[in-house]
């Protein structure tokens, strides 16, 4: 239970998570302390396309590294832009967490529940280890 106010608060976030790297590690590790179950909304290899994102990694071994994290209750795959209200009314959301850099982006989501913008972590990026492992 939530010691706040006794209530079993659940939080969603989404990403890519491509590589992951301590920038990830800390949002989802903020975002977990949050409540009390933590849902990770994973970009599908479709998705991604859609998003223009490049991957390294294939979803089911981003979804594996994900689900390998103590503070990771569950794993959903994000399939486009325009799940999200249903992932919140499907799944009982309490909070919805992003990082920084998506600021504003989500308001709209604050019908549905809180919706908290963690600061993104400096320094290191996903497509930064990609152009490292590039050379
Ligand atoms: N992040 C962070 N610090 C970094 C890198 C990423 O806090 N150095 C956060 C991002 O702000 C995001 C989460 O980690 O909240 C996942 O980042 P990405 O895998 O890059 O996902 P993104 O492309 O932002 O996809 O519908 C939402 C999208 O799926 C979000």
């Amino acid at each position: 239970m939530n010691i706040i106010d006794g209530k079993f608060k659940t939080v969603l976030t989404y990403g890519t998570f491509d590589l992951l790297h301590y920038g990830h590690l800390e949002i989802l590790k903020r975002a977990s302390l949050l409540g009390n179950k933590l849902i990770v909304g994973l970009s599908t290899d479709k998705f991604n396309d859609i998003k223009g994102k490049t991957c390294v990694l294939p979803y089911q071994k981003r979804k594996e590294l994900l689900e390998s994290l103590d503070y990771v209750g569950k794993v959903i795959p994000e399939n486009n832009w325009d799940q999200k209200v249903t992932d919140i009314q499907g799944n009982n959301i309490d909070i919805f967490v992003m990082g920084d850099d998506w600021e504003g982006i989500f308001d709209e989501l604050k019908v549905f529940c809180e919706v908290i913008y963690l600061p993104r972590t400096k320094g290191i990026s996903s497509s930064k280890l990609r152009s490292i492992l590039d050379d």
